[in-house]
């Protein structure tokens, strides 16, 4: 298998959406080899009747579009309904030592996995073992271990159901070790917002575009992670609306858009402009912005003031609904605009302005993503984004509020029905009283805790429902190194990846059924439930026929290693949960009465059901009662890396072409950069001070001195609309930069969006071919 490193770049002048998308997707199902009737699938996808995508989590409407899906919607469903299979003949040819060789996308498209394996020392290659036998040898294994040296890990996909009974089976065997992908992504919203606002969730529903006056849109690439997020854009832009985008980066998709499902866009090549002012801020500025933003509307408020005029700043709401204001006044007060500019990279001038729009609209929503939460502060970016939205009361009202736009399909889904390792979030007296059970108290390990432990070889196992955790998390050097010595790894999983050919010393792979899927159990077919990214809850219904007839369900995966690890308790039925799906939601409807009565009644509601986000009303369920302006401790994005004349800050970017770790193709289509993602994407002005050219091949080193050397090579350099001083690289493969403790410090996020880093120059230059630079075209 190829580690090809030439890259092409090309113009990449095409809007989001538009033709490029239509002949992606096409090009997607073709590679899969996705026959033409499984293609009319994609006319179910998140509609009411259907099935909930597998890639974003993005609100599915109650009047659906007739083609409710997107480009990176059709390739997740491509993937994951390939007609591409493999079984114990592949394993059977390749040793796992030489599938290490192989890239993470050589690796996933092979195809499905279709049978129960098991590591076999001393031929290093999977062999197939029986369903039973890998339950009973891992729930003997388990049994034999110390129970808070075992972790029980999420990727954000599973169900409600799965979700909901893996929880049990972690508590029920004696931990909270129950840490998740939001450990890598939404953490910091979920500390941010719960201590803020007293829900860790966004307050925004779709409803609230319709009736927004402008939106603020900070770190997040929309028009390839939530691409069915455009339509809202677009319906807000026809509106006048502004929006007012703070990235680094210039993406394509926040620049402008043509709607594949509109024909007459598609026909005049009509293009939305998305964001009415882009601020390109440097990496970890934001918190500066806010506060400059903050300062601007206090300014705006004095001179309104003084000459009698109607407040900016809303006072009313401020007394009745929030605390902290005076504390936080102080701080924006005293706060330094040379600083401000310093750090966040933005001329006072370009802060103003965007503060300027904010002051003048009446209900303004706040979107986010990881360009917030994966930074050392990340948890301070959010909660200055509420302080920024208190202070003219734009929560709890139509058109205002709160929006970080979740990742995986089901992330925020899994917290609610109890995957969390902070026991406090947990219904624990209740599962007490509905199983008969003694849960346990203590806190459970974070990822960065489960990383910590694997490094310190104190973990006895790993359980993975989903994911690829070597692969997604910091520090990827030591971190394999470390994971070959855990005694048991057990991953539950659809396709082939890295942390499956990087093993524990035993292993166990076990294939499931995709959501897609139709789902056979002993009642007849069964469906699932998932939370969207505004807290509404969707029935999905599996469509296609299974990879394979050896594939079990996930709830049938998570209740035989629960019977054959757990003592018997009759208050839990695993075979009549597995039997019939309903019985699992009327146990969670049990547990969690106010947010899922009537579960099995309510899960087909058009547009899904919505629990109940007090912040959405008006009611703050924190410690004072208020919402709380909270003062931030210190601006600086990046307080504890080394810093100095050399030192570039990297962040870590996603292609069209991937989701996470599952690599569809070498190729981003809105970055006009084709056939290797080992590049480096750096502003004109740092390439010429460094003295490179394009297609220059250098390394990077982490700038810290903690003993530890971490590099990446062979990065080909790329110019790109990026400010002086940033650069950025691709996750993952630029996560052996990145230190476990560089995390955000109260939600322990990697801070994936701003590793300090040196460069070297290593080598030959030609390795990129194309003679325009991305740069100038993505100015158009
Ligand atoms: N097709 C596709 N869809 C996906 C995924 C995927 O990989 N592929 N992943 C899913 C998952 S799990 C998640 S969490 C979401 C992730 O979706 P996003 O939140 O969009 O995450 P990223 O693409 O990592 O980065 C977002 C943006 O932050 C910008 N940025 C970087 N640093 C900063 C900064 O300091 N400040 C600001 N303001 N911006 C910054 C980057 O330029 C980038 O445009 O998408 C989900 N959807
Ligand atoms: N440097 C850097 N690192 C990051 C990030 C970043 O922006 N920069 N982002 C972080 C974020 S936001 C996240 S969410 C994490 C993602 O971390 P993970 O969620 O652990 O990783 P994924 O790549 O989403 O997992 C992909 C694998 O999931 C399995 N899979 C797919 N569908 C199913 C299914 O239906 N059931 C089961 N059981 N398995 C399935 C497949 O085997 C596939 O290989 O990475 C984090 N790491
Ligand atoms: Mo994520």
């Amino acid at each position: 298998m190829s580690n090809e490193t030439k890259v092409h770049v090309e113009p990449a002048t095409m809007p989001a959406g538009g033709w490029g998308s239509v002949s992606d997707v096409a090009n997607a199902l073709t590679h899969q080899h996705v026959t033409l009737k499984d293609t009319r699938l994609l006319l179910k996808q998140n509609k009411p009747d259907g099935y909930a995508c597998v890639s974003c989590s993005w609100a599915k409407p109650a009047n659906p579009h007739p083609f409710e899906f997107c480009s990176s919607g059709a390739k997740a469903t491509a993937w994951e309904t390939t007609s591409k299979t493999i079984g114990a003949d592949f394993f059977e040819r390749h040793t796992l030592t030489e599938l290490e060789g192989w890239s993470d996308h050589d690796l996933e498209d092979q195809g499905r996995l279709t049978v129960p394996l098991r590591y076999d020392a001393a031929s290093d290659k999977y062999r197939p073992v029986e369903w039973d036998t890998a339950f009973a040898e891992i729930g003997a294994f388990l049994r034999g271990c110390e129970r808070d040296k075992v972790v029980f890990y999420a990727s954000g996909r599973a169900s409600l159901e799965t979700s909901y009974m893996y929880q049990l089976l972690a508590r029920m065997y004696g931990n909270n070790n129950l840490p998740d992908s939001s450990n890598m992504c939404h953490e910091s919203t979920s500390v941010g917002l719960q201590k803020t606002l007293g829900v860790g969730v966004g307050t925004v529903g779709l409803n609230d575009f319709k009736h927004t006056d402008c939106i603020l849109f900070f770190g997040q690439n929309v028009g390839v992670n939530s691409p069915r997020m455009l339509h809202q854009l677009q319906e807000v832009r026809s509106r006048d609306v502004p929006i007012v985008t703070f990235n680094p980066l210039r993406e394509r998709g926040l620049v402008s858009f043509t709607n594949p499902q509109s024909p007459l866009e598609m026909l005049t090549g009509k293009e939305t402009a998305i964001s009415t002012q882009y601020h390109q801020l440097r990496p970890g500025g934001d918190s500066a912005v806010m506060m400059g933003m903050c300062k601007t509307v206090f300014a705006l408020d004095d001179a309104a003031r003084a000459k009698g005029e109607q407040r900016v700043i809303d006072t009313a709401f401020i007394m009745e609904h929030t605390h902290g204001f005076e504390e936080f006044e102080r701080a924006v007060r005293a706060a330094d605009w040379a600083e401000i500019e310093h750090l966040s990279g933005l001329p006072r001038a370009d802060i103003e302005a965007a503060a300027e729009v904010y002051a003048r609209a009446g209900a303004v929503l706040g979107v986010y993503g990881m360009g917030l939460t994966q930074h050392r502060n990340g948890v301070q970016n959010v909660t200055m984004l509420v302080n920024l939205l208190l202070l003219r009361g734009n929560m709890g009202r139509p058109g205002a509020g709160i929006c970080p736009v979740r990742g995986h399909s089901n992330v925020q889904g899994q917290r609610t029905v109890g995957i969390t390792e902070k026991p406090e979030l947990a219904p624990l007296d209740k599962l007490k009283e509905q199983y008969g059970f003694e849960p346990p108290r203590e806190e459970g390990l974070t990822t960065v805790d489960a990383c910590e432990a694997i490094l310190k070889h104190e973990l006895q196992a790993f359980i993975g429902l989903g994911g690829n955790f070597v692969r997604a998390v910091p520090e990827t050097r030591l971190m394999e190194a470390a994971w070959r010595q855990l005694p048991l790894s057990v991953q539950v999983a659809t396709k082939l990846n890295r942390n499956h050919v990087i093993h524990g010393k035993a292993a166990y792979l076990l294939p499931c059924l995709g959501r897609i899927e139709i789902d056979r159990q002993r009642s007849g077919e069964q469906a699932v439930t998932i939370e969207d990214s505004t807290s509404y809850m969707h029935g999905s219904r599996g469509m296609t026929e299974p990879a394979a007839p050896t594939l079990l369900s996930e709830p049938a995966i998570v209740a035989g290693i629960a019977k054959a690890t757990l003592d018997p308790n009759p208050k839990v039925d695993w075979d009549g949960w597995v039997a019939d799906y309903s019985t699992i939601r009327s146990a969670i409807a049990e547990t969690f009465p106010a947010i899922f009565h009537d579960f099995n009644e309510r899960m087909w509601t058009p547009g899904g059901f919505r629990k109940p986000l007090g912040a959405a009303e008006r009611v703050w369920n924190t410690d004072s009662g208020k919402a709380e302006f909270t003062t931030p401790e210190q601006l600086a994005g990046n307080p504890d890396m080394q810093g100095g004349p050399d030192v570039l800050r990297l962040f870590t970017i996603r292609s069209d072409g991937q989701f996470n770790t599952t690599i569809y193709s070498h190729d981003d289509r809105f970055r006009g950069v084709n056939g290797s993602r080992m590049v480096l994407f750096m502003a004109p002005r740092d390439i010429e001070r460094h003295g490179l050219a394009q297609g220059d091949v250098v390394s990077l080193r982490t700038a810290t001195d903690d003993g530890v050397e971490r590099r990446v090579d062979g990065l080909a350099i790329v110019p790109y609309d990026v400010p002086a001083g940033a650069i950025a690289g691709y996750y993952p493969e630029c996560n052996p930069l990145i230190p476990l403790w560089h995390h955000a410090k109260e939600s322990k996020v990697p801070a994936a969006k701003s590793i300090d880093v040196i460069l070297e120059r290593t080598g030959r230059t030609g390795a990129v071919t194309g003679e325009t630079t991305a740069t100038l075209n993505q100015r158009a």
